[in-house]
């Protein structure tokens, strides 16, 4: 039976978003799919970060989701946050479509990502090729335009 996962995203400016998980076993891959609206048109990083707390808005989700304690990278790279999922790309009309699969997220067992936020940021992730000490760690995506906390769903 696949599991499947719902996130609102929201914050206190425009964007707003619904994001939806789903992995077919607890091997295959995690398919993000959903929208982002309220966007400025072009790259914004999109992260799943470590705690399901909104309680001080989306700074209180903490850093990127990284429970093998590696330096921030691409959702290609070998090296890289469990959270890292790159970039996602607004439109003219500032809407993100999002159509990720991913092999590092999972929905179950003791790093399910159940429980924990996802994250739009303000910036572009450099994918941690930025050069600096702040691109190993958040990949310099700057503020957090919106978030919410990830949620089973039927
Ligand atoms: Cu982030
Ligand atoms: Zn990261």
């Amino acid at each position: 039976m696949a599991l499947k996962a719902v996130c609102v995203l929201k914050g206190t400016g425009d964007a707003t978003g619904t994001v939806f998980f789903e992995q077919g076993s607890d091997s295959a891959p995690v398919h993000v799919t959903g929208q982002i609206s309220g966007l400025t048109p072009g790259e914004h990083g999109f992260h799943v970060h470590v705690f399901g707390d909104n309680t001080n808005g989306c700074i209180s989700a903490g850093p990127h989701f990284n429970p093998h304690n590696k330096t921030h990278g691409g959702p290609k790279d070998e090296v890289r946050h469990v959270g890292d999922l790159g970039n996602v790309t607004a439109g003219d009309d500032g809407v993100a479509k999002i159509d990720i699969k991913d092999r590092m997220l999972t929905l179950t067992g003791p790093q399910s990502i159940i429980g924990r936020t996802m994250v739009i940021h303000e910036k572009a992730d450099d994918l941690g090729k930025g050069g600096n000490d702040e691109s190993l760690k958040t990949g310099n995506a700057g503020g957090r335009l919106a978030c919410g906390v990830i949620g089973i769903t039927q």
